[in-house]
């Protein structure tokens, strides 16, 4: 699957668009499938109707674990490294790993769970969650993967959004210095969730729970009566091509974050087969991505991706600056990491500790670097190359989105002619376009326009859970007949693709996704607060920062006091990832006559740029905005 020079590149990308068809299909033959497809694709973008592999059958886990048992059963699947870097690390071998998935499908089995369930998983990054999430996959059931940083009401609303009947936890979680209580926050968000019938618990920090006879059972307990019964085995339940394999919420520019769907085909195939090509991989390797299972990188580039190719993939627990900020370094050398896939956010917080941190360090067997989340800036770029690359490694700059499903727009490692700031090319496969303001495609080169891609690809979203019609809203009715991905993007003089970042409502913070009309819903529900505007604004490391514009007539205490009752609301209700940075008090918002919230001008203002503001007089109260100019923080 992989190709070998840049000329092979522009071979095969060229096939890919004259004969998608064909190209897909000798792609998919390089998996298992227990029957073939009758049709490779069917699709219209209209309703959207995308179906990949129609008529096959298959079980993801086999091509994960099953296929690799007989000549790489010894391999190393997983290795884990603990938060605390005096705990002893593991190392789950492809033979392992699937007996233990095995096991724990029977777990979920005995615990009730069928073929098209839907079941939540809240955990640490521990090998107990890969295992969680391909047993789900094993028997059919469709996980719904939750970060482990958000609150409660988030957990709620994705629970009730797709009427889970299981939750898998831990009693809590270890982060840098700081305990998660996972069950305690699984607790508060029950009570408004009647669906779930069983909360599996698996014991690691062993903090203190409570656990509620008839629905609370822990996981080791599970698995030794799995053991007790013999029940070793676990034959994969046969899917679907297009039978669900995941749902996974996302943000958007409306409130409510949305159930991204992804299928068992498609996303196998499109995983495996960029994984293998953009990385280069090579049997042996030893692969990091630093991102977490509960978001999509984690599932498509720490779990399936990988695994499908029979690669060893590390998962790391803890933070990337605790004990140290040398702690990705140490990694590294610990496990002689070959591929190292992180993030600009990161690349940035490492790069300000100063060079003391990768002094010494030893990154000889680092060859491929990644980078995912958001754009990298160029002085990120150079930093990773110089003193973690030693100029001798790769970028592989990975342009995709939750909805894409795997990596759209990307270099090859190695063969792909670089440049820094760039995500360069499409990969095989994938269509982009440019699309001016008014619908137009802007042709040729040197120009910038809103991303879109004009054909499917097996890895890209079906639907959204619950809710078709707004999955055709949100993604293919701006446009007709293209897929809308939110982002802005140069193509330059060599026909190169940078993304400038997003177009739509949606912030992009240490990487995350934030709709910031999820966050003034948040802001909203402060007692003392009238309404709210949340814009971006440049920061240093975090790419993004959460501005709030927020009015609040009655402070009867302390304003600062106020601010921080705030930003704990936006903690509670969403998680501490969405928590503004800056919060200002105004007394009115700028408005047009309409109603609407001039969001430009309140943007140029928390980016310190009040210098021209464009034209205001349009707006309801122009004298706002010198009140709001003057309180700027
Ligand atoms: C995989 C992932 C998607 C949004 C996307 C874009 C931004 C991701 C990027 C990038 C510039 C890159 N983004 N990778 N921007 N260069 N290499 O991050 O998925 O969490 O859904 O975010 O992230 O704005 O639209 P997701």
């Amino acid at each position: 699957m992989q190709v070998k020079s840049f000329e092979e590149y522009q071979q095969v990308y060229r096939k890919s668009v004259e004969q998608p068809e064909q190209f897909w299909e000798d792609i998919a033959n390089n998996f298992l499938w227990r029957k073939k497809w009758d049709k490779v694709l069917d699709w219209n973008f209209k309703e959207p109707k995308i179906e990949w592999f129609k008529g096959a059958k298959l079980n993801i886990t086999e091509n994960c674990l099953d296929r690799h048992l007989e000549k790489n059963g010894d391999t190393p699947a997983i290795i884990w490294e603990p938060n605390n870097p005096s705990e002893n690390h593991r190392v789950l071998t492809y033979r392992q790993l699937h007996s233990k998935v095995c096991q724990f499908a029977n777990v979920l089995k005995n615990n009730g769970a069928k073929k098209g369930d839907r079941i939540c998983i809240y955990m640490p990054m521990v090998p107990e969650l890969a295992i969680a999430v391909l047993a789900c996959a094993r028997i059919g059931a469709i996980h719904s993967v939750v970060f482990g940083g958000f609150s409660a009401q988030s957990i709620a609303d994705r629970i009730k959004d797709a009427e889970c009947n299981i939750v898998i936890t831990a009693d809590g979680s270890f982060r840098g210095t700081k305990e998660v209580p996972l069950k305690s926050i699984i607790d508060d968000a029950l009570v408004q969730c009647p669906s779930i019938k069983r909360v599996i618990v698996l014991t690691r920090s062993r903090t203190p729970v409570s656990m509620i006879k008839g629905r609370d059972v822990w996981w080791e307990d599970e698995v030794q009566k799995v053991e007790t019964q013999g029940n070793i085995e676990c034959p994969a339940e046969e899917m679907d091509a297009e039978d669900m394999l995941f749902i996974l919420y996302t943000s958007g520019s409306t409130g409510k974050p949305k159930g991204v769907v992804h299928t068992c085909g498609g996303y196998m195939v499109y995983t495996g087969y960029t994984f293998s090509n953009a990385f280069q991989y090579q049997p042996g390797e030893v692969y990091f991505c630093t991102a977490d299972i509960g978001w999509i990188t984690g599932h498509s580039y720490i779990a399936y991706g990988p695994l499908s190719q029979g690669a060893t993939t590390v998962l790391f627990e803890g933070i990337p600056t605790w004990p140290n900020a040398g702690r990705l370094w140490d990694i590294v050398e610990k496990f002689k990491v070959n591929i190292l896939y992180t993030a600009p956010t990161a690349i940035r917080s490492l790069m300000s500790f100063g060079d003391d941190v990768v002094k010494g360090k030893d990154f000889s067997s680092l060859t491929k670097l990644g980078s995912v989340g958001e754009p990298l800036n160029e002085e990120a770029w150079h930093w990773f190359d110089e003193k973690i690359g030693k100029g001798n490694c790769p970028i592989v700059d990975t342009w995709w989105q939750t909805e894409t499903g795997g990596f759209m727009i990307s270099p090859i490692a190695n063969i792909t002619p670089l440049k820094p700031g760039y995500a360069t090319l499409p990969l095989p496969g994938v269509q982009p376009v440019l699309i001016d303001d008014t619908g137009k495609e802007v042709e040729g080169n040197g120009v910038n326009g809103n991303l879109c891609i004009k054909f499917p690809w097996p890895g890209m979203l079906r639907t959204t859970y619950g809710d078709h019609e707004r999955c055709r809203q949100t993604y293919f009715a701006t446009y007709p007949n293209l897929y809308f991905t939110g982002d802005g993007c140069l193509r330059d003089e060599d026909g190169y693709y940078r993304i400038t970042g997003r177009v739509d409502d949606v912030l992009n913070v240490s990487g995350h996704r934030i709709g910031t009309a999820e966050v003034e819903n948040a802001i909203n529900m402060h007692s003392s607060v009238v309404e709210s505007a949340v814009v971006g604004y440049p920061h240093d490391i975090k790419g993004q920062g959460v501005y709030a514009f927020v009015v609040c007539p009655n402070l009867h205490d302390d304003p600062e006091l106020t601010k921080k009752d705030i930003m704990m609301t936006v903690s509670r209700i969403i998680g501490a990832i969405a928590r503004p940075d800056k919060v200002q008090f105004v007394s009115g918002l700028p408005k047009t006559r309409s109603g609407k919230i001039m969001r430009r001008i309140l943007r140029k203002i928390a980016e310190g740029d009040t210098s021209n503001l464009g034209d205001t007089s349009t707006l309801l109260d122009p004298a706002i905005v010198d009140e709001i100019k003057e309180g700027a923080l």
